[in-house]
């Protein structure tokens, strides 16, 4: 048994007395543990502990430590309906319970043929086996290549909690063993966090917003564009606090103020406020915005005033936007209803209304998210500096309402830290540039696979593709989140090792060479915030149950590589997860201390799981950017010129055709508006309603949304009437890059042209032999474009996608992959 298990695990307190000796003999750090961890939680009997995740804070309720249901906390005004879902995933058929490998491998190693990877041809191992396998192939490579031939890229969404990050984890064994290629930016705002440091200098899209209540106080019209807040918020990177909801019951009532959502869908929030719904063709976001700022021009109802004392270079847009730009094309309103197919006199009715009364703009990310992606944050904040309300209450941008309930007021609370730091490269051997730069943006993945040796433009850099052999991921799931997965199929190829580390069967860990089962978060203990921003409290994320068949947390795991790699002490530190808990608790509230908060000790909250903290009044007023407005000199934006940059000088360096140095509308490659009608609709993967990406898409959380037992596929009733689609039916969506099952969900609340199939539906090939093959469940990353936004971000281009839709006639095959391949049930 392991010392965590020892410690923390199904023990009753009176046998952890007894079990003390067996304590000292696995070494003082976990000794040393304050008596509050260890409370032993699942013991025997019927009980409730209060713990957090992705989707909420939760009493999980374990009788004869099985963990048997969950039920929201009480103070949670918005309970997530696939919250059952956690509990479901745990004894999940498509739990991994054994570490498994590839047959082909295990017989030959990492000159294994790969093509059956994805085949299921799996052999269960013992657990020494695998992590021999893995140090063994790290440890070869490190010394027969160097750090640059193994990728550990590792992106993606994990669990929650502060001090259980497997990524981190990975990298700092890495980092002590000469390092590894890592990843950088990321798929959710890549294209954002490239452009918004030349134009703001910060991301801006990140921590607390204009509060809500500035908002209601302040506000006569809100435009959600490209955002919905409702159904983004029902998960966090942490817990999430949910208190969003009593935001849209006061917009409900306010019924002077006025809503406007541009949206190629009619979503929930919108008839849930009784807003307008603008369905605007989707990518033509842009167009629509200079329509609405040429009129701001050309009928002169711009703030001249704060364009010239908080902005730099209008000059330049403005030529632009009348005809004597880079495009010689005037950007009149006429021009723009051609674009985006909202008529004219609206677009010249929208410029007027944003100026009439105190506006707020709200963005979303998908404008960012496909070809182009950094021209809608810059056009979005051009458009605001026009109408010059930044730093206004209630008026101005916000890029975040959509996570996190940003607009929330802070409570009194710390900071809560995080505990493992990937730490700096040892430098074990030099790493010269020509074998490949240190990190890739993570998008590029299957461009790196595809041109070792070659050469990628990044952010005014020029750097060298390195020639990996082998990637190990945790976390995150690249057979979901990734474009093209045909493309990427092949790609993945180049890989002589993959391993990947996960709870659950995704398409990743089939595609593996080696799998590590990890536990879920109920398996173990974790510490986390309740409101990234609110800052709630600090919940226990309470270890419910033991480690359910052989899975192990990734802490283990890695302190068990780290001792294969002779770097256990310096990777463990002579810790354990339980004092980084407690290290990081007692840290926040010795902060909390110096601003007079009292916080009880470790033992008390661990004890009762909770510790909850009070919302000053004041907190409530938060305007954003308030100090640059009241004194643009005192308190300039980090840029290079000190203002809100609507012309960067820095980006004209660039010399980027793809990425001009102002807001400006290219074509993307794929949209509505093309010439090319082999694919006429536009797919919409925007992220799921009751999922978080991938994650509990293998649970009983599906039913409150799968078609037919397929992912849906929103499509218009028109669309569906022209292809004799009715609602239920299994559709087939395809284009030139691949083709997938779904369930036709026929609905007016989508625009005619677009259809939506969200993003994360588990990906479910019916031959791995065919590089074309049918994905049976719904994967829309069978279909989507694998190209950067622009040299600037490389980022995802993932909604810039067209496809066909018919009625699907064939004999449906059986969707598998929600049970084990067969060798690992
Ligand atoms: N077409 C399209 N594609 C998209 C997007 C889109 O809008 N459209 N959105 C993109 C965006 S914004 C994002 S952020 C990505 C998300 O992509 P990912 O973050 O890769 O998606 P997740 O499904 O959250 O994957 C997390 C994985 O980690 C595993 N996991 C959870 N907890 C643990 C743990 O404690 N230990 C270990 N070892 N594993 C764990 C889960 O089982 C799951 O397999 O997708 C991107 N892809
Ligand atoms: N429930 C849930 N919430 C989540 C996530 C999740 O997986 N599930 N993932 C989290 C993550 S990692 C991220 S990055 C964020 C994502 O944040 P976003 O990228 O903002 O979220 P989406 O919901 O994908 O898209 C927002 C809206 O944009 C609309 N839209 C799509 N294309 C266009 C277009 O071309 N023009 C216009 N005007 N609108 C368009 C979609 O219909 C959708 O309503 O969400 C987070 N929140
Ligand atoms: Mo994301």
């Amino acid at each position: 048994m392991s010392a965590q298990n020892l410690i923390t695990g199904s023990l009753s307190r009176r046998r952890f007395l007894t079990a003390t000796s067996t304590l000292a003999a696995i070494g003082a750090a976990s000794a040393i543990l304050p008596a509050g961890v260890t409370r032993a939680f699942a013991a025997e009997g019927k009980k409730e502990i209060l713990s957090g995740s992705h989707w909420g804070a939760f009493w999980g309720a374990v009788e004869d430590g099985r963990f048997t249901g969950v039920r929201p906390w009480e103070k949670d005004p918005n309970p997530n309906p696939a919250l059952p879902g956690v509990q479901d995933m745990v004894y999940n058929a498509a739990r991994i319970k054994y570490p498994m490998v590839r047959r082909s491998y295990l017989e030959n190693g990492p000159k294994a043929e790969r093509d059956s990877r994805g085949s299921g041809d799996f052999v269960r191992v013992s657990w020494d086996q695998a992590l021999d396998l893995v140090a063994k192939e790290i440890q070869r490579l490190q010394d027969e290549e160097g750090p640059w031939s193994i990728y550990t890229g590792t992106y993606g969404w994990r669990s929650s909690g502060r001090v259980q990050n497997p990524q981190n984890m990975l990298k700092k064994l890495m980092n002590l063993k000469g390092g590894a290629v890592f990843s950088t930016g990321d798929y959710s705002k890549g294209a954002l966090a490239g452009i918004m440091p030349y134009i703001l200098g910060q991301i801006d899209a990140e921590g607390p917003q204009t509060s809500h209540r500035s908002v209601m106080e302040n506000s006569d019209l809100i435009v959600f564009w490209a955002s919905d807040p409702l159904k983004d918020n029902r998960i966090s990177a942490g817990v999430p606090d949910h208190g969003e909801k009593r935001w849209f019951d006061d917009m409900k009532a306010k019924t002077e103020l006025k809503k406007i959502f541009i949206n190629p869908v009619n979503i929930e929030l919108c008839k849930e406020v009784q807003g307008e719904w603008l369905p605007a063709r989707p990518h033509a976001d842009i167009p629509l915005a200079l329509g609405i700022c040429h009129t701001l021009l050309t009928e002169d109802l711009y703030d001249k005033e704060f364009i010239e004392n908080y902005t730099f270079g209008f000059d330049k847009f403005a030529d632009y936007l009348m005809g004597t730009g880079w495009d010689k094309i005037e950007k009149t309103a006429e021009w723009a209803a051609g674009q985006c197919e909202v008529p004219a006199e609206k677009i010249r009715e929208l410029a007027r209304l944003f100026v009439s009364g105190r506006t707020m703009l709200v963005s979303g990310w998908t404008p960012q998210r496909q070809q182009y992606g950094e021209q809608w944050p810059w056009m979005f904040i051009t458009m605001a500096s026009m109408i010059g309300q930044i730093g206004l209450p209630g008026g101005g941008f916000c890029q975040r309402y959509h996570l996190d309930n940003a607009g929330a007021p802070h409570s009194n609370g710390p900071a809560l830290g995080s505990a493992i730091s990937p730490g700096m490269r040892k430098e074990i051997k030099a790493w010269p540039e020509e074998k490949g730069h240190v990190s890739i943006p993570c998008a590029r993945i299957v461009d790196m696979l595809e041109n070792p040796g070659g050469e990628f433009e990044h952010n005014g850099g020029k750097h060298v593709y390195p020639d990996v052999k082998m990637t190990y991921w945790v976390g995150g799931n690249p057979f979901h989140h990734h474009q093209d997965r045909n493309r990427m199929r092949n790609a993945w190829k180049k890989f002589e090792t993959v391993v990947i580390q996960d709870y659950q069967w995704t398409a990743s860990a089939r595609f593996a060479d080696i799998v590590l089962p990890a536990t879920t978060a109920c398996e173990r203990n974790d510490i986390e915030r309740i409101g990234n921003v609110a800052n709630l409290a600090f919940i226990r994320m309470a270890k419910i149950i033991d480690p359910v068949f052989e899975a192990r947390d990734d802490w283990d795991i890695f302190v068990e590589l780290a001792k294969r790699l002779g770097v256990e002490s310096e990777y463990t530190e002579g810790k354990t997860p339980e004092d980084l808990i407690a290290d990081i608790y007692n840290q926040a509230k010795e902060a909390a201390a110096k601003k007079d908060v009292a916080m009880p000790d470790f033992e008390e909250f661990w004890e009762k799981g909770i510790v909850e903290f009070e919302i000053p009044e004041a907190n409530e007023l938060r305007v954003k950017y308030a100090d640059f407005r009241e004194d643009p000199l005192m308190n300039m934006m980090p840029t290079a010129t000190g203002k809100i940059e609507i012309f960067s000088n820095e980006i004209e360096k660039f010399g980027y055709d793809d990425c001009p140095p102002h807001a400006s509308w290219i074509e993307p490659v794929e949209w509505l508006g093309q010439k090319d009608k082999t694919y006429p609709l536009h797919l919409n993967s925007s992220h799921p309603d009751y999922r978080l990406h991938s994650q509990l898409c293998a649970s009983s959380a599906r039913e409150l949304y799968a078609v037919n037992g397929h992912e849906p596929c929103w499509i218009n009733t028109k669309d569906a009437a022209d292809r004799g689609i009715v609602d239920g039916d299994i559709v087939r969506v395809f284009n030139g890059r691949g083709q997938i099952l779904a369930g036709a969900k026929v609905t007016d609340d989508i625009r005619p042209n677009v259809i939506k199939v969200q993003e994360g539906a588990w990906y479910d090939p019916e031959d791995i032999t065919d590089p074309n093959t049918l994905c049976k469940y719904g994967d829309p990353n069978v279909l989507t474009i694998d190209i950067g936004t622009s040299r600037l971000a490389q980022a995802t281009s993932a909604h810039t996608c067209m496809v066909e839709v018919e009625k699907f006639t064939g004999t449906v095959p059986e969707i598998t992959v929600f049970t084990a391949p067969q060798a690992a049930e």
